[in-house]
């Protein structure tokens, strides 16, 4: 069970952060109605949250996934691959001081946000990509390994992190984009390949026996129902403008 959240809000000029993707610029009030409503639904599943203002020196900074990974034994606070969220590490590695005593880093040369980490049980998936070097993913799975968790690095193919394209959503099963079907790592696991139309929909949060899901993808919607999830689905546009979804908006733990 998760019990704690921490989240950030969107600030003002939320549509100054990083994007490739080509959406248009987000209309910040939604975001921050869109933003509300993930925070509800957090709640709902068991969380209890603290909802950190925006810090309007880093206009990615909602997306506090990225600056750290949290798990039952200790965080760790990475060093993210683009310039302009370096320094959101600082304000995160505070709020986590809150509840943890235990705080490990990624040092340089490595490079690792957390959206290219996932976990499975207690196995780690680390992306390597434009964000996550080599040496920071070998930086992880030896912090990891301290812990008794064991790790494997995945190439990241046609999108920003590894959790663009795959999830762990309990129960031994994972769910991907069809880029990484023949991704051999994978193949243990009961796997569901998202349609090709549908990969945005890959990045979905499983909480507390909960999965909630990105609105938008009838296609999705209808896997995870047939594989016996009581699902949410939350409308993400304004995030999706700006590369991020739904694991990217919180840390839990
Ligand atoms: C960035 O490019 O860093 C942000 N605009 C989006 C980060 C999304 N984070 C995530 O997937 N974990």
């Amino acid at each position: 069970m998760l019990k704690t959240g921490i989240v950030r809000r969107p600030g003002k000029n939320f549509a100054d952060g990083l994007t490739e993707a080509g959406l248009g610029t987000p209309i910040f009030e939604l975001a921050l109605s869109q933003h509300e409503n993930y925070c509800e639904t957090l709640k709902k599943c068991g969380v209890s949250l603290t909802i950190l203002e925006a810090d309007l020196d880093y206009p990615d900074g909602n997306f506090v996934e990225d600056p750290a990974i949290v798990t039952e034994h200790c965080a760790i606070i990475t060093r993210p691959g683009a310039d302009s969220r370096k320094g959101e590490v600082v304000k995160i590695k505070e709020a986590l001081s809150n509840f943890y005593t235990v705080i490990e880093e990624i040092t340089a040369p490595g490079t690792l946000d957390g959206g290219d980490v996932f976990r499975a049980e207690n196995h780690f998936f680390i992306g390597i990509s434009n964000r996550t070097n080599k040496a920071g993913a070998e930086l992880l799975s030896a912090i990891l390994s301290k812990y008794g968790f064991t790790s494997s690095h995945i190439p990241v193919k046609g999108a920003l992190h590894l959790k663009s394209g795959a999830a762990y959503i309990g129960k031994n099963n994972i769910v991907i984009d069809s880029v990484y079907k023949d991704q051999p790592e994978f193949k243990k696991y009961n796997v569901t390949v998202l349609a090709d139309n549908e990969s945005y929909a890959a990045d979905c949060l499983y909480l507390n026996n909960h999965l909630i899901i990105a609105k938008g993808y009838p296609k999705f919607k209808e896997q995870v129902l047939a594989l016996g999830y009581e699902i949410t689905e939350l409308n993400m546009s304004e995030f999706q403008k700006m590369d991020g979804a739904l694991t990217c908006l919180s840390l839990l733990f």
